[in-house]
């Protein structure tokens, strides 16, 4: 009784599918130490299709000695960083080489439309893992010349890695979130003990086989399948782990860091977000209707940067949201592994229950039903594009993440920018926000002004391997991407050489 989707895969992710699951430690691949499994769940259809392996705390510490053993014997450690970037790059080659299984995988276990994936996290995927290859041949220090004459030394910083990392990642896009701390990891010298989220751990498992294939020395990358509140703590607790990287809820971002604060290793947090959109009476509507369409459904809302609070002047609002609405009810709903699928699943019927509340919690604050917010089909959890119109800023559809393909709207009518940018800016989280207007002064001043990590003018989504990713405010701690990334594996040592 196999589920439908599952006839959906070509032969690489049926094999793939097939095989039986282990954890990846120190180069070998084991059953979890205490023998269990846990089900793997198809969001388009509820079934159970895999087993992992129910990894706790007792492979975490046998993973983190993996680690810690190729961190500080080598040949990891001796690699010279051309060799190193040769393995990150090959990494990314083997990504590509397999991108339509990987993309197929991430598809049926996450529920996303497979172009989706295929387009987006899988190719950024590769392209990173490139963009990082890069840079294991070009971190360095500096040389410095000293501020006072108390000593005369020749002084000079040197940058090397952190040591051995924990990675934390969630469900969202569970490859891409791997990749997005794997790779500036690697090409910095790190090693790496990866936990993916429970609802979608099986491209993690296949990357191992890819970090396999390319030649890293056994122990320079590990991972331990398993749930949150044994494996993921016990690795954000764990004494010699170095540094730790989340990407999650905000709520467990905060007992991540409870936890680390034991060895007081160092910690990067990428957590929840409630992205505000503000479009302006001259906003361009060819503009602006699609891209805050795909600000807010994309991944079906399931993305931290989602815009989902609309701002939208009084004079332009009939013609953006008359056009969002027919956007969303032209969205194809489907089954992620169907290439024509526009909005798949939510990722479990846990998400599916937890956004629907929201919806309803919406309506019974007063807000109104413009579009969606009804099941979709009998089994699965598909849920229409959402739209509600009419909230105010009390609203919990309003403060709090709601993670789901659900756009919050409300208009103003002061043609300033101060006003509406204290609202968009009213929020505890700040990780991205948009503004749409053809006015180039307006765009830049506005876009100065938005507490927020990463900032789009006339489009949401700004993402790329080499911009810095992260948060102000509760939206979390340090940049990903780009050169920042490399910041956050390594750490600078100064050196002073008495003349
Ligand atoms: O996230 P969790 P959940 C938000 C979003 C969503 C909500 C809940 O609002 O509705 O979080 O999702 C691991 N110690 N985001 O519950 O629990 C867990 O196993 C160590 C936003 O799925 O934060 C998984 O690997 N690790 C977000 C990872 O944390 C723990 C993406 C994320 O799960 C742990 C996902 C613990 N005590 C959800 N508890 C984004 N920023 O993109 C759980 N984990």
């Amino acid at each position: 009784n196999a589920p439908v989707t599952l006839k959906r895969l070509g032969d690489d992710a049926t094999r793939f599918v097939a095989k039986e699951k282990k954890l990846y430690i120190g180069g070998a691949w084991l059953p979890a130490a205490s023998g269990k499994t846990f089900d793997v769940i198809d969001p388009a259809t509820g079934m159970v299709f895999d087993r992992v392996p129910e990894g706790t705390a007792a492979d975490i510490d046998l993973a983190v000695a993996a680690a810690r053993k190729a961190f500080d014997d080598g040949p990891w450690a001796t690699m010279t960083p051309s060799e190193r970037g040769k393995l990150v790059w090959r990494l990314g080659d083997l990504v590509e080489k397999h991108a339509d299984e990987l993309a197929e995988l991430e598809a049926l276990d996450n529920g996303k439309p497979v172009t989706d994936a295929r387009l987006g996290d899988v190719a950024f995927s590769y392209e990173l893992l490139r963009y990082m290859a890069g840079w294991s041949t070009k971190i360095c220090g500096q040389t410095i010349p000293l501020a006072s004459s108390a000593a005369p030394y020749h002084a000079y910083t040197l940058r090397e890695p952190v040591g051995v990392c924990g990675q934390i990642v969630p469900w969202n896009f569970s490859l891409m979130m791997a990749v997005w701390k794997v790779a500036p990891a690697l090409a910095a010298g790190c090693t790496i003990i990866l936990k993916p989220a429970e609802q979608t751990p099986l491209t993690a498992l296949r990357l191992a086989e890819l970090v396999e294939q390319a030649g890293f020395p056994a122990g320079v990358f590990n991972v331990v399948t398993g749930y949150g509140e044994t494996a993921g703590a016990a690795l954000a607790a764990h004494p010699d782990v170095d540094k730790v990287a989340f990407t999650g809820s905000t709520e467990v971002g905060k007992k991540i860091l409870d936890a680390a604060k034991g060895n007081l290793k160092k910690v990067s947090l990428e957590l929840g977000g409630k992205s505000p959109m503000i479009v302006f009476a001259d906003a361009d509507p060819a503009v602006a209707i699609p891209a805050v369409a795909y600000g807010i459904f994309y991944n079906m809302g399931q993305t931290c940067t989602a815009g989902t609070r609309l701002y939208v002047h009084k004079d332009i609002a009939p013609v953006i949201l008359d056009g969002l609405k027919d956007f969303a009810a032209k969205m194809t709903v489907g089954v992620g592994l169907d290439p024509s699928t526009q909005i798949g699943p939510l990722v479990s019927q846990e998400q599916f229950e937890r956004v629907t509340d929201y919806v309803a919690a919406g309506l019974a604050d007063g807000a109104h039903l413009f579009h969606g917010g009804k099941r979709v089909g009998e089994q699965g959890y598909f849920l229409e594009p959402t739209i509600l119109t009419e909230t105010t800023p009390d609203m919990s559809v309003v403060r709090e993440e709601i993670f789901g393909p659900v756009l919050v709207v409300a208009t103003f009518d002061d043609d300033g920018i101060d006003a509406i940018v204290r609202e968009a800016n009213n929020s505890i989280y700040g990780l991205a926000a948009s503004v749409f207007t053809r006015d180039l002064s307006r765009a830049h001043k506005v876009a100065k002004k938005l507490k927020a990590g990463t900032i789009g003018v006339n489009t949401h989504h700004v993402i790329d391997p080499a911009l810095p990713f992260g948060g102000f405010n509760q939206s979390g701690w340090g940049r990903e991407q780009g050169y920042e990334a490399i910041l956050l594996y390594t750490e600078v040592k100064s050196v002073g050489v008495a003349l």
